[in-house]
């Protein structure tokens, strides 16, 4: 008897509200084909709507809500016209990265066939590979104040924490991805010569965990050249860890270099299966184009197929069957890259559901 996996729905802000539909229509669809368990759940706040009405973006118990779960399905956080961005982000996404120790984000870049590349002669296959941002600790605390503020005296720290735990429990995962990889290369981006302290520590932690995987070819690369080599040099890499701050600036700037951030999906996982693992686009809730029907959705759909890959691997879960569906998505995605309705920032004209509905159409047939 296969198991059911419980899904919590939230949509959050903005294009968040557009996306998350079209990505569950397409997991539905997948559902009915392979015999997946799937039971959603919608969840009607970490939005800033919520915000408004009761001043915080979630209620007191939304952890007991979401602890029964076994992932989170997210859209996006922000609309700074009414909140903040930063009491958004720390009242909603930051707070279920650390308290359920979503402790990786994977974010993988790729550049699809079909696909315009910004990058100048550069075709599919040539830019594959996968981002892990370490996800709870690092430039990303709350730690600091600011004394005496609006006075010439004003001064303000903001401090960044490693730990020992985080940064090898991270660069363990990493080592352990490129292991597998048939390239077995790992870039670890740092910034060892400026920020004195730290970063040689981190490449430190890189060199003792690395001891357990001697097949796994090292980079250690300042982050400043680095950026500069997504761009010119994309094909040199396979699997890139990152400190928080650092690996959410690449996986930007990664999906910028393969045509559009419309397309990239994350993971915000807890490998060890103690707490939900959450599933969402790169991007933001982008209050630019929110509203008009015109956002691309495959961001948000290949997410719902991590999340599957993620699930097929859970106890009890019938893996072959999820691992299928999962491989449908994908191979619906590069079809419709392929010749497929495109939103606006693929150069085309098709609405949000219009291509939620082509991907669900392909993955059902
Ligand atoms: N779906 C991603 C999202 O809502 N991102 C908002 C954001 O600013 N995130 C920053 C981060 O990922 O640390």
């Amino acid at each position: 008897m296969t198991r059911s996996f419980r899904i919590a729905a939230i949509a959050g802000d903005g294009i968040g509200k557009e996306v998350l539909p079209e990505g569950i229509k397409v997991l539905e669809a997948a559902a009915r084909r392979f015999g997946l368990a799937l039971e959603f759940t919608q969840f009607d706040w970490a939005n800033c709507d919520y915000y408004l009405q009761t001043g915080a973006m979630m209620p007191p118990d939304w952890k007991e809500q979401l602890s029964g779960m076994d992932a989170i399905y997210f859209g996006a956080v922000g609309w700074p016209a009414t909140v903040p961005d930063h009491i958004s982000l720390w009242g909603s996404l930051l707070k279920f990265r650390r308290e359920f120790d979503q402790y990786i984000n994977l974010r993988p870049v790729r550049l699809f066939d079909g696909v315009p590349c910004p990058l100048a002669n550069r075709k599919p296959g040539d830019i594959d590979f996968l981002v892990v941002r370490e996800n709870t600790e690092g430039e990303y605390t709350n730690l600091g104040g600011i004394m005496f503020p609006g006075t010439e005296r004003e001064m303000v720290i903001q401090e960044s924490v490693f730990t020992r735990h985080g940064a090898d429990r991270v660069l363990k995962y990493a080592f352990e991805l490129a292991n597998a990889r048939p390239r077995r290369h790992l870039t670890v981006a740092t910034k060892s010569n400026g920020i004195a302290i730290s970063m040689p520590w981190w490449d430190g932690r890189a060199d003792a965990v690395g001891t357990a995987y001697p097949d796994v070819a090292v980079d250690k690369q300042h982050i400043d050249i680095l950026t500069a080599r997504f761009v010119l040099q994309p094909d040199r890499f396979d699997v890139v860890v990152a400190s928080n701050l650092f690996g959410d600036i690449l996986s930007d700037l990664g999906p910028a270099c393969t045509g559009t951030i419309g397309l990239a999906p994350s993971g915000n996982l807890n490998p060890e299966r103690n707490f939900p693992s959450l599933f969402e686009p790169v991007h933001g809730s982008a209050p630019d184009i929110a509203g008009k029907g015109i956002a691309n959705p495959i961001a948000m759909i290949w997410s719902g197929a991590m999340m599957l890959a993620f699930l097929a691997d859970a106890p009890g879960a019938d893996g072959a069957r999820y691992r299928a569906a999962h491989d449908a998505i994908l191979a619906a995605i590069e079809q419709s890259l392929r010749d497929g309705p495109r939103t606006a920032d693929l150069g085309g004209k098709a609405t949000t559901a219009q291509v939620g509905e082509a991907i669900a159409t392909l993955v059902g047939a």
